[in-house]
């Protein structure tokens, strides 16, 4: 069968499905010198392609997930991807070609592959319980060996979870095992049911709060503090009859508002607080925490529709809009619904994260994608969290980054010490590499750059885990080893 993509920006350039699974043992040092003291594997997820789209186009976030790993031990460094061979990547690569229609409406797949989950495993890897577990947020996770990326199976906590779906923006602490995650449409597509769990690395569950959104909304990425886990609401919304009708999975509702859900952490969905604000979106969060009877939201704001590629009901496409990342502030002693929202930086930006031992709580940095030009180039910045200051450091011309991850120095290092692992791409030259900042002062610029000799096309996010507690890779024994 002939395999051919679309001529459209989406799968040319940069953009252009690799398709290739890669093994890099030994990454070529470019400059500078890898911290001795790095020990551990930085997981991502991302889209590729696997066949060009059944209905001639598709969005970016449907690409078929490939899993990426950089593991960094004594100095070296390896790198491996491998494609999530799960359920949808299996049909269609026995197909041949592509078997699922538009983003998420199973209305208009292939009728040989009903019933089958069209989830493609492309955003988010965490590690939970001795498991690598990828996450698309349409379906449960799909787990893969730690080592090799080879598929395991759907995991869905030994039934313990009865949702059809989890988050690929789970809260995962570092140090402690406790895994806080969610479901929205936890029903099915267009059910306005979301439910929060908190376990433990012992499969336990010690939350399961079920409770309505005011609308089939999606809510992409969500916080935790010590007493609340907030969920975001926006006017992207499912509708069952459209999509069977085979509208796009989400539609922008411009007459709907914002809505933030404050659930208390140990309690029910009575004790939900509810608070609203104007039509707009609320993607990626950096981080949230509790000052007395405030709770504030560290987030990437959009004053609009954060995508544009989802036209209102009348398939009329608004314009996008930069993403501000904004401090939210929800003020449990009023007695009103509104909150305050002010921008943290002037300089859009996307992808932000904290330094994960801090999530919950007040920290004082945190780094994001900042700069994106027409071009393609962008690059991290730094926010001091109290000022407003915005560091920057940036690869240069015809060059792009992905989301930063930050890495402790030490167990028990301040918060902030430690490193920002950067994958670059050079959109130029057709290859990636690996930048290692120092996260104190990323002005200074890479202490060491490797080179990736493969294009690592695209990754949403990912995860950093210790060496140590990868070694001491057993299901349920996880509290021992830590
Ligand atoms: C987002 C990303 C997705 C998705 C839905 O960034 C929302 C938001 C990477 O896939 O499926
Ligand atoms: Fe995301």
């Amino acid at each position: 069968m002939e395999v051919r993509f679309p001529d459209l920006p989406l799968y040319t350039g940069w953009g252009k499905p690799l398709r290739t699974e890669s093994t890099v043992d030994g990454l070529e040092l470019i400059e500078g010198t890898v911290p001795a003291e790095l020990d551990g594997t930085w997981y991502r997820a991302g889209p590729d392609r696997q066949y060009a789209p059944m209905l001639g186009d598709d969005i970016f976030i449907d690409g078929e997930g490939m899993a990426h790993m950089i593991r960094i031990r004594d100095g070296s460094v390896s790198y491996r991807s491998r494609w999530v061979r799960n359920a949808r990547f299996n049909a269609q690569a026995a197909a041949g070609r592509s078997l699922f229609g538009k983003y998420r409406n199973r209305f208009t797949d292939d009728p040989s592959v009903e019933g089958i989950s069209g989830g493609t495993a492309n955003t988010n890897v965490i590690f939970h319980n001795g498991r690598l577990l990828v996450l698309k947020e349409d379906d449960l996770p799909f787990e893969v060996d730690p080592d090799t990326l080879d598929p395991i199976g759907i995991y869905d906590f030994d039934g313990k979870v009865r949702a059809t779906s989890l988050s690929a923006h789970p809260k995962w602490f570092p140090d402690d095992g406790r895994l806080l995650t969610y479901s929205y449409q936890a029903k099915g597509d267009g059910s306005k049911d979301v439910v929060f769990y908190d376990m433990d690395d012992q499969g336990n569950i010690h939350d399961e709060i079920w409770f309505e959104m005011p609308w089939a909304s999606i809510c992409h990425d969500f916080a935790v503090t010590p007493h609340f886990a907030i969920f975001p609401f926006m006017p992207l919304v499912t509708t069952l009859d459209n999509i069977k009708q085979g509208s796009t999975f989400y539609e922008w509702h411009p007459d709907k508002q914002v809505v933030v859900a404050l659930v208390k952490r140990g309690g029910t969905a009575d004790d939900i607080r509810w608070f609203r604000g104007p039509a707009g979106s609320l993607s990626h969060m950096m981080n949230a925490f509790e000052d007395g009877d405030k709770v504030h939201l560290d987030a990437c704001y959009y004053d609009g529709n954060c995508f544009p590629f989802f036209p209102t009901p009348e398939g009329k496409h608004v314009e996008g809009c930069p993403p501000i990342l904004s401090r939210l502030t929800f003020d449990l002693s009023r007695n009103d619904d509104g909150f305050d929202r002010r921008p943290l930086i002037n300089t859009p930006g996307e992808m932000p994260r904290a330094d994960d031992r801090y999530q919950g709580q007040a920290c004082g940095k945190g780094y994001l994608i900042v700069g994106r030009q027409p071009d393609g180039s962008s690059g991290i910045g730094c926010v001091d969290l109290a000022t407003g200051e915005l560091t920057r450091w940036a690869p240069g011309a015809l060059a792009s980054v992905h989301e930063p991850q930050f890495v402790p120095r030490y167990k028990g290092s301040a918060e902030g010490d430690g490193w920002l692992l950067v994958i670059v791409n050079r959109l130029d030259a057709g290859h990636s590499e690996l930048a290692i900042l120092d996260a104190q002062d990323i002005t200074r610029g890479p202490v060491a750059r490797l080179h990736l000799p493969v294009r690592v096309r695209s990754t949403f996010h990912g995860t950093w885990v210790d060496g140590e507690k990868l070694r001491a890779n057993a299901p349920g024994e996880m509290a021992e080893a830590v």
